[in-house]
Formats: structure tokens, sequence, C-alpha cells
């Protein structure tokens, strides 16, 4: 597997994933502190630009530079970055599954299964973990969020847009964004995100919603928290600028954004974008809302329906969940290689082993026989005796 391993000693302290209430920080670090999400949509919408512009912006540049030198290529195959947040004793280890976009074929038929397919697959996978009594760990890739990238036309949602949504949210937690949000002006990016709240409401698509009523005390934090996810939900679905390259903003600082004949649009301005709102959501305010709903609702849903072998429909009278797990398939992803390999590996061992122990087993059997033949032998040439005397005895006595 390729995986990028990313790790910075401290992060720019400004996404505070120290600072989450007190609570629900304790809980997700107990449970390990993981987040795993997924950015998919059509291609060249800037999904690996994101990932690669969410990490600079959160992790100290040593290791993040290394990533960023790398030229962006075309995503061709579901690539797995890794990176780990520390912030004083905080761990958040942060998976990304980038995803290859839907091609601009006339045909787009399921290009949502290969997405659809990994998101299960996790389950699927967590599922039989769990049920083996002696697992400690779990290999856990569950995936937390689906970022759906849309194609910033300002008309509306295409089909392939909604058929794709309906899946994945009855599955992950599905957080809809407008990508390359820098190419519509303000009134078109206002007007854009207003029809496409619409389609998502009449299509009755579910979406990750941060929850405005959640333990509602009277301090001054709840009060915010609560505002601030009033303003979190007013600006989805988020517009989304990504980008590698600093600039001066006229004020002397170096920052991350697309520059233009006509000025300059910054990734980390809330007057330009709402990639802060998104960070926020992902890593701070509702890390904890996305990592619970998943395990809760998407997993839990999941599993009953598995074990029940029942079959929800989605409304198009295709089920939601595969009725039987699904053939392990043998992979012609090389990332998923080693991994085969090193399963294959473990049970050719087995298989050794068990051979072994049939042998010796087997030879035990052939000497205990043996020795009962030798011991027949004994006895028989015994009983010949005894019987030797006896026909003497009555030959004695006639
Ligand atoms: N204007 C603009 N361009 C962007 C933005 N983000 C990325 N790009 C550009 O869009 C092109 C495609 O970006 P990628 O990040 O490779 O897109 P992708 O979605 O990963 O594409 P696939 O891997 O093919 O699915 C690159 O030239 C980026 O520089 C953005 O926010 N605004
Ligand atoms: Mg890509």
């Amino acid at each position: 597997m390729t995986v990028d391993m990313i790790s910075a000693s401290e992060s720019v302290p400004a996404i505070g994933i120290s600072n989450i209430p007190n609570q629900r920080y304790k809980i997700v670090s107990e449970r390990g502190g993981t987040l795993t999400m997924m950015v998919c949509g059509e291609s060249g919408l800037g999904k690996t630009t994101f990932v690669n512009t969410l990490f600079q912006t959160t992790l100290k540049h040593s290791d993040a530079q290394q990533r960023r030198h790398l030229p962006i290529k075309r995503t061709v195959e579901i690539d797995i970055i890794r990176a780990v947040l520390e912030e004083k004793d905080f761990h958040l280890r942060v998976n990304v599954i980038d995803t290859p976009g839907f091609g601009d074929n006339v045909n787009n038929n399921k290009s949502w299964q290969p997405i659809i397919d990994f998101i299960d697959d996790q389950h699927d996978s967590y599922m039989r973990q769990e049920q083996q009594p002696y697992r400690d760990t779990k290999y856990d890739l569950r995936v937390h969020a689906v970022l759906y990238f849309i194609r910033p036309t300002g008309h509306g949602l295409k089909p392939l847009d909604i058929e794709t949504m309906k899946r994945i949210s009855t599955r992950a937690n599905l957080i809809p964004v407008i990508a390359k949000a820098d190419t519509l002006s303000s009134q078109e990016l206002t007007a854009f995100k207003l029809r496409i709240r619409q389609v998502i409401e009449a299509q009755e698509i579910r979406i990750f919603t941060p929850p405005l009523e959640k333990e509602v005390g009277d301090s001054n934090q709840d009060i915010a928290a609560v505002e601030h996810a009033r303003q979190l939900i007013e600006s989805m679905p988020f517009a989304i600028v990504g980008s590698e390259k600093k600039y001066d903003n006229g004020q002397g600082k170096q920052v991350l954004g697309r520059k233009y004949p006509w000025g300059l649009v910054e990734v980390e301005n809330d007057a330009h974008c709402d990639f802060r709102k998104l960070r926020s959501l992902l890593l701070r305010t509702n890390l904890l809302d996305i990592v619970l709903t998943t395990e809760e609702i998407h997993y839990e849903t999941f599993r009953r329906l598995r074990l029940e072998g029942n079959q929800e429909s989605n409304g198009n009278g295709e089920p939601t969940v595969p009725l039987r797990a699904p053939a392990r398939k043998l992979s012609h992803n090389p990332k998923y290689k080693d991994e085969e390999n090193a399963l294959k590996k473990y049970f050719t061992d087995q298989v050794k082993a068990e051979e072994q122990r049939f042998r010796q087993w087997e030879q035990n059997i052939v000497n205990e026989r043996i020795r009962l033949n030798g011991d027949l032998e004994e006895i028989q040439n015994k009983v010949k005796k005894l019987e030797d005397q006896v026909r003497n005895l009555q030959l004695k006595k006639r």
C-alpha cells in the first residue's frame, strides 16, 4: 500500500483540535482519535489539491512540504494519505481517501460503485474483526465523512451528482462542497448554494448537518457553539478553494491562494471561501458528531441489515446494503498487493504448520499400530501355545 505517512510534532495552533469541549475531547482521545474522510466527485475538481491544502494548513511545514513538491497528477486509483495532527497532548490520526474522479464519459453509469464498495468493504472488514473474539486492535478504515465535490457550473446538480449523493448518504456522513469556488462571483455563488440546497431537499438527500440543539446550557461557550453551528449550516454547501501556492496578501504575509489579474483569492479567508469553516467542522467542532454518527447510525444500520439478511430499499428498488458479504475479490490494485501477499503468506504458513502437525499425528498412529501388532502377535503366540497344551492334555487323557 503506498501510504504517505506525514506526521508533525506540532500543528498550527489556530486549528485548536485540543480545544474540543472537555467531555467530548476525552471520548475522542480515549478512542484513539481517528478521523477517516473521503473525497470524491468528477475528475479535475480539485480533490487532490484540497487534500494537500488541508494538510498544508494543519501541519508544520517540514513534512507537508515533501508532498507539496510532488506535482499533482490525475488520480487514477484510490489513494490513502495518513497524517497525524498533534497539538499539546492531543493526537488525531487523519486518514484521507483520495479517489479517482468520475470520467467525463458520456456513459458514467455506476461511476459511484468503487466508492460505495470501498465504504461497504470497510464496514464489512470491521464487522468480521468484531466477530473474532481475540482481537484487541482492529484495523479500522470506516469512512466517517465523504466530501462530495460539485462542479461550479452555477446551474444545479447533475443527475449523476444526485444519484451518487443519494447512495453515499445511506452509508456515510455526506458533506457536499462546491469545488473551485473562485471561478464564481459571490452573487453566482449565493444563488448556486441556494439552488443546490433546494435540490438536496427536494430529492431528500440526507447530508451531514451540525446539530443545533445538543447539550445547550446557559454558558457563553454553549451559546457561542450554537451560533457557530448556525453559521456553518447557513454556509452549506461549503464553497472550497484549494491551492498549494503562497502569495503576498498585501500586508506582507505569505498566504495560500489563487492569483488572478483582478486580485488574490485566499484559501484561509472567510470572506473569500468556506475552507476554514469546513476544516473546523471536520477537525474540531463536529469531529465527534461525525465519528459517533458513523458508529451509531451508519455502521449499526449496515451491521443490522447484514445480520438480519434484510434488504432495505433506497427507493429505486435497489438494496442499500447488499444482502450478503461480497466474495473477497483479489484486487488488481497494486496498493493492496502487499496486504494480499502478507495474507497469502500467513495462510500458507498456517497450512504448512497444520500439515506438519497432521504428519506427526499420522506417524504416531503408525507407531502405535506397529506396537499393537507386536502385542497381538505375542498374544496369538500365547494362545497358540495354550491351544497346543490343551491338545496335548486331551491326547494324554485318551
Ligand atoms: N480555480 C481553481 N482551480 C483549482 C482549485 N483546486 C484545484 N484546481 C486546479 O484544478 C486542476 C485539477 O486539480 P486536481 O486536484 O488534480 O483535481 P482532482 O479532483 O484530484 O482530479 P482527479 O484526480 O482527476 O479526479 C489542477 O490544475 C488544480 O490546480 C480551485 O480551488 N480553484
Ligand atoms: Mg485527484
